[in-house]
């Protein structure tokens, strides 16, 4: 008789390369993000998870991170300039993100290089178009007028490999690892 299995692979968990946002950009978007809560409701992104994705995996099987992580340590990607100077609103997915009213090329750049290598590598079934944000609220309704966000600029000098999962205190966040952004080589 045959006997039915239904295996699945154990799963390194929810992956996405991200450049994590510098604890001074984190306070102020945090406290702003917390101001529109107190007004509007949602749910508030905690301090030390605002994070801006490069690349989204989704699931990976336990068996490939080795690979993953070789491919990424292998990859020469530049240092990028990061300027989040406005608040926005997606309806559709009730998300309150800064953003910037003019992404510096060389970010769109970097994402667009990461996602290409990863979908030659196989870890990546499609790309989409890379829209530069950071997450700071969600299961927003109404955001009411929003606040005007002072510049938050800075230059991104590593990026990370994170893992996420559902917890108690919502999404948590865990870095699996990191690497250096290439500074410009002067001559
Ligand atoms: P979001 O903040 O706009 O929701 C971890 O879930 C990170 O991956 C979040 O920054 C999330 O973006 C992003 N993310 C989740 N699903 C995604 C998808 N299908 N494509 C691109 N990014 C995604």
């Amino acid at each position: 008789m045959a006997v039915e299995t239904t295996y699945t692979a154990p799963s390194a968990g929810r992956l996405f390369f991200a450049l994590w946002v510098p604890p001074a950009c984190a306070g102020t978007l945090h406290a702003m993000a917390g101001a529109v809560v107190g007004r509007s409701g949602g749910r508030l992104m905690r301090e030390d998870t605002l994070h801006l994705t490069l690349a989204f995996l989704g699931d990976i099987a336990e068996r490939r991170l080795p690979a993953l992580l070789e491919h990424a340590a292998g990859l020469s990607l530049p240092r990028v300039p990061v300027c989040l100077d406005r608040l926005g609103f997606w309806a559709q997915n009730h998300i309150l993100f800064a953003g910037s009213s003019a992404p510096d090329p060389a970010l769109g750049a970097l994402a667009d290089s990461l996602q290409e290598s990863l979908k030659e590598a196989g870890f990546l079934a499609e790309t989409r178009a890379f829209v530069p944000h950071v997450t700071m609220l969600r299961k927003l309704l109404h955001p009411g007028k929003l606040p005007a966000l002072p510049a938050q600029a800075w230059e991104a000098e590593e990026f990370a490999l994170v893992r996420s999962w559902r917890s108690d205190r919502g999404a948590a966040y865990e870095t699996v690892a990191r690497w250096p952004l290439q500074a410009a080589v002067v001559s």
